[in-house]
């Protein structure tokens, strides 16, 4: 059974089985670009369009989700339904009014890939994190590229130190690409990163056949030329899926404080430390944030880096939700009332 292989347990079957209507299939979206989607069915695979009531519940399929198709003829399908997601890796979308933009549904495994040239940078590295843990699905960061990098050592231990929990694997995809094979193991796996990471290289390499384009990247900083530019879904020989997506321009955060948390859980637990549980880790005494920066525990652009993100998140709960606007002025009272009340601030 052909979509057995690629994750239809039993689960799928009864989410499937309670929302069929007489002539629907089971089917898993295997590519999306601008609107155009394509369905993988039990016997073929087809282009596919979601009806009307979908459109209208802006609840777009997503590669890698199971729906339910009605075929049309052998080349077209409709999308009458989309199934529950077990996961999501999402973003927010460009413009200021950002919505939930969904990159990949269904996957077992968020793979960061980040290359050990020009692209290698933690900072970005926890920004795709927080997004991975946010996604429900387990987070692998791949280093690629190590055939070029003269501080393999270096970059490997400073990522690992960020990781927390998350696993890792270094390879070059040129040359050791099988590392991540047992990664796959018959699950969905999604491969994100910046372009010219080497993502579809990674994904060729896992297929064993160059299904995907590559393109090289700028000499001067490693970037790629934006090579993919639909996310695809394509079934691995022996079972499981490789997602392939395009390298994101712009990577805003869809995610909640758990999920940033849960990514920077040294400081989460650093704060939780400090004497006064409202503390802004400014002036307060006794603050075991500010302790561990003095004595180097917590490096500053990590600290910062937490901080930035907190405020972008902050700023997109205040910009969507009313409620969240009230609660946000009034902390910002209480912040300013506690810092009037501070023996260093009392006048
Ligand atoms: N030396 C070396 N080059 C690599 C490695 N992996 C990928 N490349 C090269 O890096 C370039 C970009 O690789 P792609 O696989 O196209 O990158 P991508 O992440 O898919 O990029 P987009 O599709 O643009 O998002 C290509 O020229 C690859 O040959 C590696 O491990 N070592
Ligand atoms: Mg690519
Ligand atoms: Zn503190």
């Amino acid at each position: 059974m052909f979509l057995e292989e690629i994750g239809a347990d039993s689960r799928i079957r009864e989410l499937f089985r309670s929302r069929a209507t007489v002539g629907t299939e089971l089917g898993r979206v295997s590519f999306t670009s601008h609107e155009q989607y394509r369905i993988l069915l039990e016997a073929a695979e087809c282009e596919a369009t979601p009806t009307g009531r979908i459109r209208w519940d802006s609840a777009l399929p997503a590669v890698g989700d199971w729906v339910v198709a009605r075929p049309v003829d052998s080349t077209l399908a409709l999308i009458q339904d989309v199934l529950p997601r077990r996961t999501q890796f999402s973003r927010r979308a460009a413009g200021r009014a950002g919505a939930e933009q969904v990159a990949a549904a269904n996957i077992d495994l968020a793979v960061i890939v980040c290359g050990l040239d020009g692209d290698f940078n933690l900072r970005r590295l926890e920004r795709y994190l927080v997004l991975a843990r946010e996604s429900g699905a387990e987070p692998v960061i791949v280093l690629n590229k190590a055939d070029v990098c003269h501080s393999v050592p270096e970059c490997r231990e400073a990522a690992a130190r960020i990781a927390r929990g998350a696993g890792m694997v270094v390879l070059s995809a040129i040359e050791s690409v099988s590392l991540v094979a047992p990664l796959v193991r018959g699950r969905t796996i999604a491969l994100f990163g910046s372009s010219g990471a080497g993502k579809s290289t990674i994904a060729n390499g896992l297929l064993g056949q160059e299904r995907q384009a590559t393109g090289p990247v700028r000499v001067a900083d490693s970037r790629g030329r934006h090579t993919t530019t639909s996310r695809m879904l394509i079934p691995m020989p022996g079972g499981g899926a490789i997602i392939d997506t395009p390298g994101m321009r712009e990577l805003q955060l869809w995610a909640s404080e758990g999920a940033l948390d849960d990514t920077f859980d040294d400081i989460a637990e650093l704060a939780r430390r400090c004497r006064f549980a409202d503390c802004t880790h400014s002036e307060e005494p006794a603050c075991a944030v500010r302790e561990a920066l003095e004595s180097g525990v917590v490096e500053q652009s990590r600290w910062q880096s937490y901080q930035k993100l907190k405020r972008e998140l902050r700023h997109q709960m205040v910009e969507q939700d009313p409620h969240a606007r009230i609660a946000e002025r009034k902390r910002w009272k209480t912040i300013h009332k506690s810092l009037r009340n501070h023996p260093k601030y009392r006048r």
